[in-house]
């Protein structure tokens, strides 16, 4: 059973594959008392379900003209079981930037009736509110090397405003998040309680991630290197974590804070590589639609450097980043489905194992393509 399908009154809105039936009225109901908790006139707002990720539940509040105001949001407390963290690195971050840059457009949390950062209703969930940005779209396509180069270049900007600061006064929301040593034994606990058919359905994956382990002494390589800085991460650097700007199509800011944690560039820059580099995502089945778009990674990469001075330590292990990104999500994918698909939000069994076997191929592309 994954996540998404855990017991929820409103359950029944999120269907497979992105579309979203629904009845308002009755979701209105249930929203009430968790509105109530920020705004005084509950009764006006309308909410729609909205945006894509994995693991938060998101909503748009429209008021009663029918225009957006609010983006509401139910954090997933089993994955990010320590919301305050959360939090703080919000708080964190977002005076830090404020001072650096006032134009900077980020999200305004609300504080509830009670002075608290979230509303936590009767059974235990974690609502928080914050103010919608207007005129701002959200892209889930990257379609040309110009958008991948804006995303890297904005992404880079979020970790240089970030910087100067004591790294360590962030802390990562999910203990060793980006930490590959960690997700590798993970992958290695996962494989040993498996269950026979999975196992058996996954060894060709399997076999070859083992044969990847050299990137796994990259990695020590790194973390033992101290020439090679800490940084403030944003951990899941996909594009549709960007605002562009409706009317010229420029970056307006990073959302989905989530994640801020210290760490290495290579995170941020890896998981760009990652998610646009090649022409389908991880959900894609099709490996003939998987390809290396070599503009797109020249496009990230220099977005990337453009902004952010990397040390020589750092740009010598710029080709590693995609390739240590890839394998990390690979064996994520794979470890929950050995687990039994307790983790990432599935629509269909063993979506899983094809995600771990999309981000294989993808993770060959890269070693096949990047010297
Ligand atoms: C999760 O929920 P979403 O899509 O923002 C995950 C990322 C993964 C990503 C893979 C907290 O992000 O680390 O790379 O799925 N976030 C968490 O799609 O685990
Ligand atoms: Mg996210």
């Amino acid at each position: 059973m994954s996540y998404e399908r855990e017991s929820f009154a409103a359950t029944s809105f999120f269907s497979h594959g992105g579309f979203v039936i629904f009845n308002p009225h009755s979701i209105m109901d249930n929203f009430n008392p968790i509105l109530k908790a920020f705004l005084t006139a509950p009764h006006q707002y309308t909410i729609i379900p909205f945006g894509q990720g994995l693991i938060n539940r998101t909503y748009r509040v429209d008021d009663a003209a029918g225009k957006p105001v609010f983006i509401l949001q139910q954090l997933n407390t089993h994955i990010f079981a320590r919301p305050q963290i959360i939090a703080g690195n919000i708080t964190r971050a977002a005076a830090l930037i404020h001072a650096r840059n006032q134009a900077y457009h980020y999200l305004q949390f609300l504080k509830t009736d009670l002075q608290e950062d979230y509303h936590i209703d009767e059974e235990g969930r974690y609502w928080r509110m914050s103010v919608y940005i207007p005129h701002a779209a959200n892209i889930t396509i990257v379609d040309s090397p110009q958008k991948a180069y804006l995303t890297a270049f904005e992404f880079a900007r979020f970790t240089l405003l970030l910087t100067d600061h004591q790294p360590e006064k962030f802390i990562s929301a999910i203990p060793q998040f980006h930490d590959l040593n960690w997700r590798f034994h993970q992958f290695e606990k996962a494989l040993r309680s498996a269950t026979q058919q999975r196992k058996e359905a996954a060894k060709p994956l399997t076999e070859f991630l083992f044969t990847q382990q050299h990137l796994l002494t990259v990695y020590q390589q790194m973390i033992s290197n101290p020439a090679i800085p800490i940084r403030i991460q944003h951990a899941d650097t996909k594009i549709s974590n960007i605002l562009f700007d409706e009317k010229d199509g420029l970056p307006m800011g990073v959302i989905d804070w989530d994640t801020l944690m210290p760490g290495y560039f290579i995170s941020d820059l890896g998981d760009m590589v990652r998610t646009m580099v090649a022409a389908a995502d991880e959900n894609e089945t099709d490996w003939n639609r998987m390809e290396f778009r070599k503009d797109y990674y020249e496009a990230i990469v220099s977005g990337y450097v453009d902004v952010l001075p990397l040390t020589a330590e750092e740009q010598q292990l710029i080709p590693y980043a995609g390739k240590l990104m890839t394998y990390m999500q690979a064996l994520r994918f794979l470890t929950d489905y050995f687990n039994g698909d307790i983790y990432y939000a599935t629509s269909y069994v063993h979506q899983n194992l094809y995600r771990a076997s999309n981000q294989c191929h993808l993770l060959q592309l890269l070693n096949d393509n990047i010297k």
